[in-house]
């Protein structure tokens, strides 16, 4: 059956659609209630492993908001479980034995690694059956830098030691390990898309971690890998790069059909570095939900401006949404964008 909302994967073509669509990054989670009354039954581990309650949480923002594509609930560390890596989430991410060494490395079962991620491809095929045609569906993974830096510091970190410490002495054995998890990524990917999702992002949640020209050196080339090999599974890319503000010209330097802008760079200004014939996405700051509503309109209607000078925009934030926003001002959002 075809698609009754179409405005989001218009845009990623570079169409016109009505109005500009909108959704928002981490719209399935801890600020809805229904989440976390599915969330106190279950841990986070057990909902990314059931197909029927990662579609009942992806739903639940398609029914509250009118919102314009989904995103399949899941996490960008899921992929270590291809490769016997095991992560716990409390809620952040732990990896108990973080990998470090070629000896490390090579230990790693990836031969073959995406065909055991079956439940996550299973939950895309729940996701598109629950939302019954009514929105696309976005499946996801992390940037190979962004994957490895988890895998490498054995969870969120600040500083980064230990990444850019091999990268820095260790390049061959950094390259190595990034050519791996990219190698895995482009399969994952291709099973997301084998089960039905109608676009891909790809989550660069801490390329700032690298001053701009060794990002280019250490990281980039593994990304333009990713890239390059996804588009030809013939579903619109997105590349969601977080510190723009250093690394826009990086970001312009991909194929992606549309480039992520994180809010700390004025939007009409990010387009004029990437280049109006681009198609962004953005880039609300995330705590302007905290603002008064009249300060939320005005703000959706100026980014809906800025974004008239690309040649597509899709409205999103410029991060993920705090757990701690008000449902009601998202609600507020959506309309504030589809009437600007
Ligand atoms: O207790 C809980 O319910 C767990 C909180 C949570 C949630 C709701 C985690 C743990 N992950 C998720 C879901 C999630 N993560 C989605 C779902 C789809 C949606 O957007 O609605 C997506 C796309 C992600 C992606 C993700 N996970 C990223 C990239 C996006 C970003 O925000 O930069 C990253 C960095 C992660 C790692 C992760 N997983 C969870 C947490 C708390 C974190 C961040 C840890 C850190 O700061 O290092």
């Amino acid at each position: 059956m075809a698609l009754r909302n179409t405005s989001f994967l218009q845009a990623c073509r570079g169409e016109r659609p009505a109005h500009t669509p909108i959704w928002v990054m981490r719209q399935a989670g801890r600020y809805l209630p229904e989440y976390r009354e599915v969330r106190a039954r279950v841990t986070f581990e057990e909902l990314c492993r059931s197909p029927e309650l990662c579609a009942e949480v992806t739903r639940q923002p398609i029914d509250r908001f009118g919102l314009d594509a989904a995103i399949l609930f899941s996490d960008i560390l899921v992929v270590f479980d291809a490769i016997g890596v095991p992560v716990r989430f409390n809620p952040a991410p732990v990896v108990a034995e973080p990998i470090r060494t070629r000896t490390a490395v090579e230990a790693l079962p990836w031969g073959r690694a995406a065909d055991h991620l079956d439940y996550v491809y299973q939950a895309v095929r729940a996701c598109k059956a629950a939302l019954a045609d009514r929105v696309p569906l976005i499946g996801f993974c992390g940037a190979p830098m962004t994957t490895a830096s988890y895998l490498i510091e054995g969870g969120g970190s600040r500083e980064f030691e230990h990444t850019k410490t091999i990268a820095f002495r260790e390049p061959a054995l950094f390259a190595a390990m990034l050519e791996r998890i990219t190698t895995l990524l482009i399969e994952y990917l291709g099973g997301q898309v084998a089960a039905g999702v109608d676009a891909l992002q790809i989550f660069e949640s801490w390329g700032a971690a690298f001053a701009p020209d060794d990002y280019r050196v250490h990281v980039l080339p593994h990304l333009r890998r990713l890239v390059s090999a996804v588009k030809a599974y013939g579903v619109p890319v997105i590349v969601f790069l977080r510190g723009n503000a250093s690394l826009l010209r990086q970001a312009a330097e991909l194929d992606a059909d549309v480039l992520g802008i994180d809010w700390s760079i004025e939007l009409d200004r990010a387009i004029d570095v990437v280049g109006r014939d681009r198609i962004v996405q953005g880039n609300l700051d995330p705590m302007a939900l905290f603002a008064t509503p009249e300060v939320i309109s005005a703000k959706a209607r100026a980014i809906v401006e800025a974004g008239r000078l690309a040649r597509g925009h899709i409205f999103n934030l410029g991060h993920g949404i705090s757990r701690h926003t008000d449902p009601g001002m998202v609600a507020h959002l959506v309309e504030a964008v589809h009437s600007a």
